[in-house]
This record gives structure tokens, C-alpha cells and sequence, in this order.
């Protein structure tokens, strides 16, 4: 693809354009009775402190740990950033900020807290009562994710059969019943929803690499075709759920209408030397990690690559109305002729100086943000919203944020401009510093720093700024342009 020489700036954005930020239940929430508050409290009661070093940046956590979670004291575990106590605090930033939209996620955990209820928990539906409360107040437009990661304990549990999890026959009907009754609650204040967050990241990070729970490794693709099965049966059920409750008013006109998708995590994955097997493997990665949800969702059915078995759900097919986008950059995949079907994942190449590399040793890749939109597009023909993009950076100074958030908003304007992508929406990576699963407590995602020292208090970081001047102007500035560019 081209790349156009834009001139100095400034981009201004669509008028219906909308900034936001993006956060979720576990990670800022207090612990509910889910799958990851057992296991984080299981590993921090062991005092296992991962330890694993990273080899540029490929190193994954040890299986079934959690980095630094032993250092940490019990109640940044139990509270996380403190969200139940500072939403209200955390909406007025938010909105301070200039930003009008708001992608967070509701604990399944906390609605559904047993396998028998047939209603929400009274309490749990009471605290986001008060929190969409709060959220009007701030003028900011809610975008619910109904999974992100974390499922209530009962259901991670084995049923009769020794399923578990997205595994067991049952999870469909109960994810409906979630679904059904959240947007009976709120579904006059949301118009867009996202039934499940990074499906493939759960399955292979759960299934595979073993570093979520249940923290299983089968060993191949195709071990995990039951779990895909079951959350694209989970997606299909939620979908025509959210759909057929009959009062969303939001929209122009009194029209009743409602926005369904999912969250697709999104890298762009090179060959590390160029070799013909890296080529070929870094596009099968590409097929099986990025576009297997998608072509699913889309068709009714898909195949597993290369050689999977064809999977067809139900009610599956046409099932979302945009396409929703968690993109973090490139990969670059090795491999060798000695190891056939194996490969090395690097987050970054240690020969590039010049890359702009996160906490996490991500390398940032904007140019990748442009083509993925721009190929979303054309493969699926839908609205797309950034429902995350961010960076993990706890530098004094900030600066990597900043630049960061200038280049992904200007490629993201490009996209607009030049490839005549729908793009609908963009929302950083997150509104705080949360709890980054495996990770631990260490990376620092926020634009709002959380002291957890200091009874959890925020303090606005540098990059705030910079987003709110782009938020406040729809708009990146010559100025910032001049300032950020490569
Ligand atoms: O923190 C996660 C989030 O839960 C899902 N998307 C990627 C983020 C950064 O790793």
C-alpha cells in the first residue's frame, strides 16, 4: 500500500467521530467470585512470584502464575485499582479528558454468583445501577463487553460430564441469560455491545500456553476446536439475546436499534528474517489468531488452519453489526527447518533501534493499525470501532504514550481519509493502571496513573494531555503532528 504524504496537519476527524477509553470488570474491579480471583488468590497464598526473565521480550509467564503476585499485598488483589469506591472520580476524569465514550465490561460474576439463578443478584445489578448513573452524569456513552476474560467460579467448575468452562454444553444458555438480562436493565442507555473480548487470546492463553485458567496446554490448534466451538455458541446465543429485548432507544429519531460484535486482538505478524517458512507461518498465524473469529462469525462456519475440521454453530452466521478492534502492534515470527512446525514469537527485533518498544517489549506499529482497518474493510464490510489500543509505559517522563497516541490517531485519520474505512470509534488502552492478568500489577496501561501505595489515588499522566487536546479538537493538531511524528 501507498504511503501518501499527508502535509503538516492538522487531521481533523468525522463530527460524529467519538473518542474513548476502555477498561474492564476484573482488572479495576473488586474481586468477585470468578476463575481468576480463585487462582490469584490460590498463587498469592503460595507466595509463587513469577520469576521467569524475558528473552527479548518472548519470554511468556511461567504456566500457572502470576508475575510478582507474591510481592503484592492482599488488598491490591482484592480491590484491584478501587473502581467500586472511585468510579464516580474516574468518570469526571474520563470526561475531563474530553472523551463522550466509555467501553468497559460487566462482571458475569457479580450478576450471576451461583449456577442456579434465574435472575441477577440484587447487589450486583445495584452497583451498576450507580455506576450507568454515574455515567450519565458525565455524559459519557457506555459500549458494554459482557466477557472480557474472567468467568464466574461455578461455571469454570466441572459439570457432570468433567466439562468445564466455555467447554460445558451449558455455557450457551447461561451466557443468553447474562446477556438477556443486562440489556433488559440497561439496554435503553447502550447501543453498542461486544458479546466477548479477545476470544482466541482466551482460548490459546487458557488452552495452549497455559497461562490463564484453566491453564491447560493440548498440545495442538486443533485440541482447542471444543472451546472455540463454545464461544462462538456463546457469542451466536448472546447476539440474537441482545437483539430481540425490545427497548433500545438510543439512536436518531426513537429508532430502536443495537450494535453487536466482539473484540478481535489484533498484531501484525511479519517473518522475522524473510525466510519462505517464516512467510508462510506468520500468515498462518495470522489466519488462525486474527481471522478465524472474524471468518466465523461472518460465514456460519470456518476451518481451523490448515487442516482443522470445519466448525458450523448454529444461528452463527452474520452475527455482527461492526467489527471491533484490540490491535497491539507487530510480531515477528521465526522459525526453522530443523523444528518443523514450531516458531519463536518476538515482540520485538532487537536490530531496529529505532522501534518504539512498550514496557511489555511490544513494538509499536501504527502503519499496521491503517492496513488492519483498511483489510477489516474490505474482508468484512461492517463499522469498526478501536475498542483498544495502548501502551504499557511507567517512564517518568511519559513520552512513549505521547508519541504513541499521536501516530495511532493520525493512522487511524488515515484510514479514514485515504482507504474510506468506517471507522467509528477509537479507545485507549486504558482509562488506569489495572491489573494486567498474568502480568501482574507491573505494566502501567493508564493515562491515569493509580498509586497503589497511596490508597489507590489517580494522578493524570502527561499523555492525558495529549489525548485530551486530540478528544477535545476531533482533531490531531499540527502542532502535535510536528511534535510526534517519525
Ligand atoms: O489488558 C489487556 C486487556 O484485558 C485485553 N486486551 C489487551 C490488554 C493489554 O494486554
Amino acid at each position: 500500500m501507498l504511503v501518501p504524504d499527508d502535509g503538516d496537519g492538522p487531521f481533523p476527524f468525522p463530527p460524529d467521530f467519538l473518542w474513548g477509553v476502555a477498561t474492564a470488570d476484573h482488572q479495576i474491579e473488586h474481586a468477585q467470585d470468578d476463575d481468576w480471583s480463585a487462582f490469584e488468590q490460590r498463587v498469592s497464598e503460595q507466595r509463587v512470584s513469577g520469576t521467569t526473565e524475558r528473552v527479548s521480550g518472548t519470554a511468556p509467564p511461567v504456566s500457572g502464575t502470576i508475575r510478582g503476585i507474591g510481592d503484592v499485598p492482599a488488598e491490591w488483589i482484592a480491590k484491584k485499582t478501587d473502581h467500586d469506591r472511585l468510579f464516580a472520580d474516574d468518570f469526571a476524569e474520563a470526561a475531563a479528558l474530553g472523551v463522550r465514550l466509555y467501553r468497559f465490561s460487566i462482571s458475569w460474576a457479580r450478576l450471576f454468583p451461583r449456577a442456579d439463578m434465574l435472575e441477577p443478584d440484587p447487589a450486583g445489578v445495584a452497583f451498576y445501577d450507580r455506576l450507568f448513573d454515574a455515567l450519565v452524569a458525565n455524559g459519557l456513552t457506555p459500549f458494554v463487553t459482557l466477557f472480557h476474560f474472567a468467568l464466574p467460579r461455578w461455571l469454570a467448575e466441572p459439570d457432570a460430564s468433567g466439562r468445564r468452562g466455555v467447554e460445558r454444553p451449558d455455557a450457551p444458555l447461561a451466557f443468553e441469560r447474562f446477556a438477556a438480562a443486562v440489556a433488559e436493565r440497561y439496554g435503553d442507555r447502550v447501543a453498542h455491545w461486544c458479546t466477548i473480548n479477545e476470544p482466541m487470546v482466551y482460548a490459546y492463553a487458557g488452552y495452549m500456553e497455559g497461562i490463564f485458567p484453566p491453564h491447560e496446554r493440548r498440545p495442538t490448534p486443533a485440541a482447542i476446536v471444543p472451546v472455540l466451538r463454545g464461544l462462538l455458541a456463546m457469542h451466536a446465543r448472546a447476539y440474537q439475546a441482545l437483539h430481540g429485548v425490545r427497548h433500545f432507544t438510543s439512536g436518531t429519531s426513537g429508532v430502536r436499534h443495537c450494535h453487536v460484535g466482539i473484540a478481535q486482538h489484533v498484531r501484525r505478524f511479519l517473518p522475522w528474517r524473510n525466510s519462505a517458512l517464516d512467510r508462510i507461518t506468520a500468515a498462518l498465524i495470522d489466519a488462525q489468531f486474527v481471522r478465524f473469529f472474524l471468518d466465523a462469525i461472518r460465514d456460519g462456519e470456518a476451518r481451523l488452519p490448515p487442516f482443522g475440521p470445519t466448525l458450523r454453530v448454529e444461528g452463527l452466521r452474520g452475527t455482527q453489526d461492526y467489527v471491533g478492534v484490540n490491535y497491539y502492534g507487530r510480531f515477528y515470527v521465526e522459525t526453522t527447518w530443523r523444528r518443523p512446525g514450531k516458531f519463536t514469537l518476538h515482540t520485538f527485533d532487537p536490530s531496529e533501534a529505532a522501534d518504539e518498544r512498550s514496557d511489555l517489549g511490544w513494538t509499536a506499529d501504527e502503519e499496521g493499525l491503517r492496513l488492519t482497518l483498511a483489510r477489516f474493510h474490505r474482508d468484512y464490510a461492517l463499522p469498526l470501532h478501536i475498542l483498544e489500543c495502548g501502551i504499557a509505559d511507567d517512564a517518568p517522563n511519559d513520552v512513549r504514550r505521547q508519541r504513541f497516541l499521536v501516530r495511532h490517531a493520525q493512522a487511524t485519520w488515515r484510514a479514514i481519509h485515504h482507504d474510506a474505512v468506517p471507522v467509528k470509534s477509537f479507545c485507549y488502552w486504558s482509562l488506569l493502571d489495572n491489573f494486567e492478568w498474568a502480568e501482574g500489577f507491573d505494566p502501567r496501561f493508564g493515562l491515569l496513573a493509580v498509586d497503589y501505595g497511596g490508597e489507590f489515588a489517580r494522578r493524570r499522566r502527561p499523555s492525558a494531555e495529549v489525548y485530551r487536546d486530540i478528544a477535545s479538537a476531533n482533531a490531531v493538531s499540527a502542532g502535535l503532528w510536528r511534535r510526534y511524528r517519525r
